[in-house]
């Protein structure tokens, strides 16, 4: 992206002595990673620097090296003098740390969605939507820095890519994605050993609770709408957390014919939590913003009020009115 909102935001970052880097809600491995990845940065430019992800750190995330200091709610009496929402924009989406955020001296923005709201009270951003992940902004930032890329933040940061590409499969892939990954490598963050963790050291109630899942997905539209619903039940049956539904819409948008794939969860306060995915033709985050969310063009994610039926009769009916007027 361009040199100047890099470097603005590079020069606050210099200029605080207190940060604090906040991941959104619900959060994945590009925002933790991106967090932690800032807050090391920071702190190894003998700065003080928190990283707030008000719904905690995932346990397929546990191997992250600053997991340790990620706060969940803020700490009283804490003091910033810039605050940087990170793979997110919109306060709301901060869970516990939108109030530190909005009365923050200053407020940056890192991320690469497609931007809400707030405009006015953004005092720096630097969003870029071509990048992969946000990490991959990070990188350009922690350039600007000169922080020398050790291998605690060098695997922050391809963890934030390795996720948000779905391990580099997917089309936001670009041939700068690899330029960086191959100086994350290189700096000690193979993707293997990445992959490895985050996938492939599952409860076994994750498996239990996709195949639940997944033996109950439907379709409509001839396929052009494939989806599933976990319900309060099926996270009993599994005994799996909510966080073990990670993934398995994944499954869902592998159907030949899916121009929409949909995975709802019933949370439990109730309501749905929303994750969509396009086949391109379907804008998901255009659908997930008439409810409130967002995204990008083939990935995107809400949350609608309860009861699950009601929402998935709501959602569905919206995207087969939008996938039968596909030609
Ligand atoms: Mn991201």
């Amino acid at each position: 992206m361009k040199r100047r909102p890099i470097a603005r935001i590079a020069d606050a970052l210099l200029n605080a002595r207190s940060l604090l880097f906040c991941c959104h809600v619900n959060p994945d491995g590009d925002t933790l990673g991106s967090a932690m990845a800032l807050a090391r940065a920071a702190r190894l430019l003998g700065k003080r620097a928190d990283v707030g992800s008000s719904d905690g750190v995932p346990d397929i995330y546990r191997f992250l090296p600053e997991r340790e200091r990620v706060l969940k709610e803020p700490q009283p009496g804490a003091e910033y003098d810039l605050v940087a929402a990170v793979d997110v924009d919109g306060f709301e989406r901060l869970g516990a740390f939108g109030p530190a955020a909005r009365q923050a001296p200053l407020y940056a923005v890192i991320d690469h969605h497609v931007s809400s709201a707030e405009e006015g009270m953004v005092d720096l951003r630097a969003c870029d939507t071509s990048a992969a992940a946000t990490a991959e902004i990070v990188f350009d930032v922690l350039k600007a820095l000169k922080v020398p890329l050790d291998v605690e933040i060098a695997t922050h940061l391809m963890t934030g890519i390795l996720t948000d590409t779905g391990s580099f499969r997917f089309s936001n892939v670009r041939p700068r994605t690899f330029a960086i990954a191959e100086t994350l490598a290189e700096a000690g963050a193979h993707p293997g050993p990445i992959f490895k963790e985050v996938y492939e050291r599952r409860p076994f109630s994750t498996v239990k609770l996709l195949g639940l899942v997944l033996a109950r997905c439907r379709q409509s539209c001839r396929g052009k709408v494939v989806w599933a619903v976990v319900s309060r039940r099926d996270f009993e049956e599994a005994g799996a957390k909510e966080e073990e539904t990670e993934g398995i819409v994944n499954h869902l948008t592998t159907v030949a014919t899916a121009e929409a794939a949909v995975l709802m969860r019933e949370t439990l306060k109730g309501d749905v939590r929303v994750s969509l995915r396009t086949a391109g033709r379907l804008d998901a985050q255009e659908i997930a913003r008439k409810f409130g969310g967002g995204g990008h063009r083939m990935a995107a994610g809400c949350t609608l009020p309860g009861p699950l039926d009601r929402a998935e009769a709501e959602l569905i009916a919206c995207l087969e009115s939008l996938a039968q007027a596909l030609p």
